[in-house]
């Protein structure tokens, strides 16, 4: 429907390759900006094809080291990649920003990667959002798979499941204490653990952990979640890393999985979308509206409480 209609300059800029458009339309999804909203519309019908590889874990465990490495095996592969980095907003942690660009600049000459790293300024939810628009403006831009390396602070990386087809969460030996600060969630999104600085000692006994581990969670819808060890020094396992993600996009395929998934990702952003723009107007219509006003004023007061208000606004709302 939409694909009739000619694309705005923007568009037709990135999906003809302009990287420097491309650039540009991102900064623009971060800052907000409406113009970003067009561009995206306008390209949506061209997206939703292409494998977005979400990985995550927790901070300093190697996540933009193995995607690194995975960058090369891909273009080893005559693959374009796309990456998008989420860098923490902790003040704490801000270094590792400065070490991700140095490692990923090495590819700059190379015109089948793009990486952009984005702000992770603002809620979570704005965060998912942005980040789920890079990847589709990724997609319409051509390249072949869309890696996703997002920080397992708690939220941001179960959010990751939102956007990606395949997540990869990373861990490293010594699973004994990681396992008991981990979110139950973690496991929850695994489709593919990696096991990452292999080269250090205790990996093996990381691997036989998380293996039994997986075993008792069972297989989620189909699929067992894949244990793989790697190790970007030496390197090691980075083939088998991909073989593990590529298996899982081919379970995807073959068993339907890939649709209802979409289909769950594409209804929750809907309803996120539309509970913004509500939770907007109702702000507006509460501070504006004489009668509501009154209803807010009495549960000040203590003379009506909240579920009641909320109640007679459901009511207000719904009969519009
Ligand atoms: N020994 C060892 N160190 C690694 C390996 N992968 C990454 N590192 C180091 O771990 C640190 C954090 O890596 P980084 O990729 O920035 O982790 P991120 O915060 O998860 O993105 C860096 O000092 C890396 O050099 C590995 O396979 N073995
Ligand atoms: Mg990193």
């Amino acid at each position: 429907m939409t694909r009739a209609r000619p694309l705005p300059p923007a568009a037709r800029a990135i999906v003809s390759g302009d990287r420097r458009a491309l650039a540009r339309v991102i900064s623009q999804v971060e800052n907000r900006e409406p113009s970003a909203a067009s561009v995206a519309r306008a390209l949506y019908p061209r997206t939703g094809k292409k494998p977005v590889i979400g990985v995550t874990g927790p901070l300093g465990v190697g996540k933009s080291s193995v995607i690194n490495r995975l960058v090369a095996r891909l273009r080893d592969l005559d693959r374009t990649v796309g990456v998008v980095a989420v860098d923490p907003s902790s003040p704490y942690s801000g270094g590792s920003v400065l070490g991700d660009r140095i490692r990923f600049e090495r590819r700059v000459d190379d015109a089948g990667v793009f990486f952009r790293s984005m702000a992770s300024r603002g809620e979570v939810g704005g965060i998912a959002a942005a980040t789920r628009e890079v990847t589709r403006l990724l997609d319409a831009a051509g390249f072949d798979v869309i890696l996703v390396e997002t920080v397992g602070s708690g939220q941001v990386d179960l959010a990751v499941r939102d956007v990606a087809t395949t997540s990869v969460v990373v861990l490293v030996p010594h699973l004994g204490d990681e396992v008991q600060t981990l979110k139950a969630g973690l496991f929850e999104i695994a489709d593919v653990f990696c096991v990452n600085k292999a080269d250090l000692p205790g990996a093996d006994v990381a691997r036989r952990d998380l293996a039994e581990l997986v075993g008792l969670g069972g297989a989620r819808s189909g699929w067992r979640p894949r244990i793989v060890a790697t190790s970007t020094t030496q390197p090691s396992g980075i083939e088998e890393l991909w073989s593990a993600i590529e298996a899982h996009e081919e379970f995807l395929d073959r068993t339907g999985a890939r649709r209802a998934d979409e289909r769950r990702r594409v209804s929750a952003e809907i309803v996120e979308l539309v509970r913004e723009r509500v939770g907007r107007e109702l702000t507006r219509r509460l501070e504006r509206e004489p009668e509501l006003r009154r209803w807010v004023d009495r549960a000040v007061e203590r003379t009506l409480d909240p579920h009641t208000v909320a109640d007679r606004l459901a009511r207000a709302l719904g009969s519009r």
